[in-house]
């Protein structure tokens, strides 16, 4: 890296999908974010800075830790996730476990992170008059019902989508 400060830290070449510095939370994820992929050397000497550690030493974004999918090579992601702490700016995807713990600022974005959608709760008091309010509570666009795809955790999006009408032909 040439240099870090606040939140973001330059690429070597200085050049990455982000412009000339990414933020310092893809610093040592094991996604190369720098076109040179400098962004991920030094990274077990440096304990993959905010990120996680699997045992094998490679580094990945905390998202991933406690979401019930292996991601480490030897699993170590996915243990102790009774006690998977959330740091202050991260929240917790519901009460069950395990369950990870996402960015803040996925919080009310207007797209589901957490499987149980629990991100996209009490977000807005109403929703707006071409909006549906699903029974978690996030609001989707009208347009989004019956189109075939469950939006609401519970799918309620796509139920009383009238039935097709087959049959008259008899
Ligand atoms: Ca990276
Ligand atoms: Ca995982
Ligand atoms: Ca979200």
């Amino acid at each position: 890296m040439k240099s870090e400060s606040g939140n973001q830290v330059e690429c070597l070449n200085g050049t990455s999908t982000w412009g000339r510095c990414i933020p310092r939370s893809s610093r040592c994820n094991s996604v190369p974010d720098c076109s040179d992929a400098s962004d991920e050397l030094d990274c077990k000497e440096n304990s993959c800075f905010g990120n996680f550690q699997c045992q094998d030493g490679k580094c990945m974004e905390r998202m991933y830790v406690c979401d019930g999918i292996t991601n480490c090579w030897d699993g170590d992601d996915e243990l102790n996730c009774e006690s998977w702490q959330c740091k202050e700016d991260e929240l917790k995807c519901g009460a069950s476990v395990p369950s990870p713990c996402i960015p803040m600022s996925l919080r009310c974005n207007g797209q589901p992170d957490c499987v149980d959608h629990s991100d996209e709760l009490n977000c807005t008091e109403e929703c707006g008059s071409d909006e549906f309010r699903c029974s978690e509570g996030w609001c989707i666009p009208d347009v989004w019902t019956c189109d075939g795809r469950a939006d609401c955790y519970g799918g309620e999006d796509e139920k009383n989508c009238g039935e097709c009408l087959c049959g008259v032909l008899m």
